[in-house]
């Protein structure tokens, strides 16, 4: 209700529009209709912000919730009374990539994501094999990948319809739209992914056009590296990731420009990205058949034959070993933490004497 609010309070946002249906309601226990559903709209360090039917407001967190198990597009229960979240919903999809600044750790990067603009630009920027990554990611979190490539206006090294050609080769699974990131009518044909109750969000490298094309679906004026565009090569402009209500009613993540994308537990991802090899395999000879010389391989005949591209195959190859060396890689990182915090635990125990209580 808008009656007896200060005029210049952020205007009420119903929590449909917000992205809020029947996957998170039916978490709720009875015991906890007191508390208030709230959405995830910035996830720093230390801290977090939430968007709910009363606007946005920062919330404390318990000490049992890390900042770095929650992701912006998550949902949140919290107390309104003192304003610290009770408990994190789990999540409809999330996004994840391995951590570059902590080895063997993994980093979420959006949580219930409709739709990805996996954005590109006409230029030195554009590689196939990355957006290829991208694509798989998206898959896994259950978003519709869209290639958006940026910059038709200035393309350096081949034709904006040349860019689009090799994006659509990429695979039939992504949507591909080439734009100019500054054109009001250019970016009104992202509508479509937009509106309400849909959550977006841009990945891609820094500086390709994520938070110019922010602006632009959201009319607000999130910084961008116009400003200083000869000196900003190489930095990044945006700092951190964060959701924004677009024009049409829908939510826009936008995020950090980043380098590399390490992929780990996208094995569905990658299955849904190549379904044909995936399908193509189970008529291999044998069930755990390496595609490397076996005899009655399916894959190694269809390449002979000149049905598959050897480049594609060996993509397939490398997306697979790298998912499972890190997923790995992160699996014993964690095991390593609980045995470690498992060592601390008996080690204070032993100290003061206390015996373990009894599970129940
Ligand atoms: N000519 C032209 N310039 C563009 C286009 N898209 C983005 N730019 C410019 O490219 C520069 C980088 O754009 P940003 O939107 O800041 O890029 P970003 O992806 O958000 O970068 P980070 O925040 O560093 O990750 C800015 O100067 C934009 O004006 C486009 O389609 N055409
Ligand atoms: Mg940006």
């Amino acid at each position: 209700m808008a009656t007896g609010r200060m005029s210049d309070a952020p205007a009420p946002i119903d929590l449909a529009s917000l992205g809020w249906n029947d996957f998170f309601a039916e978490q709720i226990y009875e015991t906890e209709t007191h508390l208030t559903p709230m959405r995830l709209s910035e996830v720093r360090r230390n801290r977090v912000v939430a968007l709910g039917a009363d606007g946005p407001r920062e919330l404390a967190l318990p000490g049992d919730i890390l900042t770095t198990h929650l992701a912006v597009g998550d949902w949140v229960l919290v107390d309104p009374e003192v304003g610290r979240v009770a408990r994190a919903l789990e999540r409809r999809s999330g996004m994840q990539r391995k951590s570059v600044s902590h080895r063997g750790q993994s980093q979420l990067i959006a949580a219930n994501v409709d739709t990805l603009f996996i954005t590109t630009s006409c230029n030195a920027d554009f590689n196939p094999p990355r957006l290829e990554r991208y694509v798989a990611l998206a898959l896994e979190a259950g978003a519709q990948p869209v290639i958006v490539i940026t910059k038709t206006d200035k393309p350096e090294g081949d034709t904006p319809e040349g860019f689009a050609a090799r994006a659509r080769a990429i695979t039939e699974k992504a949507i591909v739209i080439a734009l100019n990131a500054k054109s009001p009518e250019d970016t009104a044909v992202l509508s479509r992914f937009c509106g309400p109750g849909q959550t977006v969000a841009l990945l891609g490298s820094s500086g390709v056009g994520k938070s110019t094309l922010a602006n632009a679906l959201t009319g607000q004026r999130l910084a961008t590296a116009d400003a200083r565009e000869e000196d900003a090569k190489g930095r990044h402009t945006t700092t951190a990731r964060s959701l924004h209500q677009m024009k049409i009613g829908g939510w826009l993540i936008d995020t950090p420009g980043m380098r590399e994308i390490g992929l780990h537990d996208v094995g569905e991802g990658i299955d849904l990205l190549f379904d044909d090899l995936t399908e193509l395999a189970t008529q291999c000879k044998f069930r755990d058949c390496a595609h490397a010389g076996e005899p009655g391989c399916a894959i190694q005949a269809a390449i002979d034959a000149g049905d598959l591209d050897r480049g594609r195959f060996e993509r397939w190859q490398k997306l697979k070993s790298e998912d499972a060396h890190n997923t790995e890689t992160i699996s014993e990182t964690r095991s390593r933490g609980k045995a470690f915090a498992r060592q601390v635990k008996m080690a204070k125990r032993q100290k003061s004497g206390t015996k373990p209580a009894k599970k129940r």
